[in-house]
């Protein structure tokens, strides 16, 4: 029997090694200590006064091996269900708890998950381009490095900062100002372009590789059904957040016109945020990441639940997410049987530098690795020279001012 693993402190590090991260260290009067992720891209102070105000005070004493209870403490506990704060929060303690009971139990954690249902997670990358000749040589670029899925995002004629395109094609990071960025949007002009991307794409590299597109919630629901009917020809392997998912119904619509897969879930926070998609069948594959929705306690919930209807995982894998939880959701995407795919964008040196980690990329997947535990760690000499930076998203506007999604 493993000995109680109690719980003598906890405490938030803020570090901004090129963009903003909050990590929850937990240790253990064993010695044993784990890490969690409790970044929220943005509103990253309203999670770190969360653990520290709300979190930290009620986890002291806890017998961290008893993580199911320590979940449905804080999330039926705090009485105020759900929302982005509170479940990354959560996640965060939920991630430093695996990693203890692994580290304790001296196994990986995707052993400890159910063992691997993979030896690989297959990963997208992101090529984006100023127009489509730049896009297409820049997803040139990512299948000579061994992937054989990308995400292709493309300039706009008319507009200035289209979501998904950036100077810095390595490290994209929207949240580059103390106040949101203002960016102008058009629906008409992103129409056309966007199965001429694809198009030119299907003729230089062929059927094989898989290409996604993230529309991010710029459409209306006919506007998305239109989107993928002229997207069918070019055999997407997913269109990505075409409409706002806060009302499921708007995906009737959708899903009425076109096979394109449909892929959602980037900001849901809970199984209730995905419970009708997924069984209404109006998505194939759910971007709930462990961050967002409370951890692998609670994502595995979610994806056990997406399985009756054969709907896969495809998790939310931007920068914005620390190392920790890529680890987190590599171990996870190991062990599910119903895996899809994973988003990896590339961290900075910097970054990895700050959070030392057991993965690594080869041949178009990352490797969880054999480490115990998660596998990530936090420098936290090195995180004390990256001071926070205070950082908003972008907002988007139509051109006549009208305020729009971003
Ligand atoms: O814009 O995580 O598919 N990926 C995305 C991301 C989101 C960022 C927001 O912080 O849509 O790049
Ligand atoms: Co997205």
């Amino acid at each position: 029997m493993l000995p109680p693993l109690r719980i003598r402190a906890a405490r938030v590090i803020v570090t901004s090694p090129g963009r903003n991260f909050v990590t929850l260290k937990i240790e253990t009067d064993q010695g044993v200590h784990g890490v969690g992720d409790a970044t929220l891209n943005g509103r990253e102070k309203a999670v770190v006064a969360y653990l520290e105000d709300h979190v930290i005070p009620v986890l002291i004493g806890r017998d961290a091996r008893n993580i199911e209870d320590i979940w449905q403490y804080l999330y039926r506990g705090a009485y105020w269900r759900r929302g982005p704060v509170t479940m990354r929060a959560i996640a965060a303690v939920d991630m430093a708890l695996w990693d203890i009971k692994a580290k304790a139990l001296g196994v990986p954690l995707y052993d400890l998950l159910g063992g691997a249902s993979r030896d690989r997670v297959r990963v997208y990358g992101h090529a984006n381009g100023a127009d489509i000749a730049e896009t297409s040589d820049e997803v040139a670029r990512y299948l000579e490095a061994g992937y054989t899925a990308v995400r292709a995002q493309t300039g706009v004629p008319g507009l200035a900062k289209p979501y998904g395109v950036s100077k810095d094609k390595d490290f994209y990071e929207p949240a580059e100002a103390s106040l949101p960025v203002e960016t102008v949007w058009s629906t008409p002009a992103y129409l056309r372009q966007a199965p001429a991307l694809f198009e030119a794409l299907r003729v230089r590299f062929g059927a094989e590789p898989l290409l996604l597109h993230d529309v991010h919630h710029r459409l209306t629901p006919q506007e998305a059904a239109r989107l993928g009917k002229s997207l069918e020809p070019f055999d997407l392997f997913w269109m990505e957040d075409p409409t706002p998912a806060e009302n499921p119904e708007a995906f009737r619509l959708i899903r009425a016109h076109t096979t394109t897969p449909l892929a959602v879930g980037e900001v849901f926070n809970s199984i209730w945020d995905a419970k009708d998609l997924i069984a209404n069948q109006l998505i194939d594959y759910l971007r709930a990441t462990v961050l967002g929705c409370g951890g692998i306690t609670h994502l595995r919930r979610i994806a056990d639940f997406a399985s009756l209807w054969q709907v896969r995982t495809g998790c939310h894998g931007a920068t914005d997410l620390s190392p920790i939880t890529m680890a987190c959701a590599l171990h996870f995407d190991r062990w599910v049987p119903n895996f899809g795919i994973q988003e990896y964008m590339r961290h900075t040196a910097e970054t990895d530098a700050v959070f030392p980690h057991a993965y690594h990329f080869e041949a178009g997947a990352l490797f969880t690795g054999e480490a115990i535990g998660h596998g990530a760690d936090i420098d936290e000499a090195l995180a004390a020279k990256y001071p926070y930076e205070p950082r908003q998203l972008p907002i988007a506007r139509l051109e006549d001012g009208t305020m729009w999604n971003w």
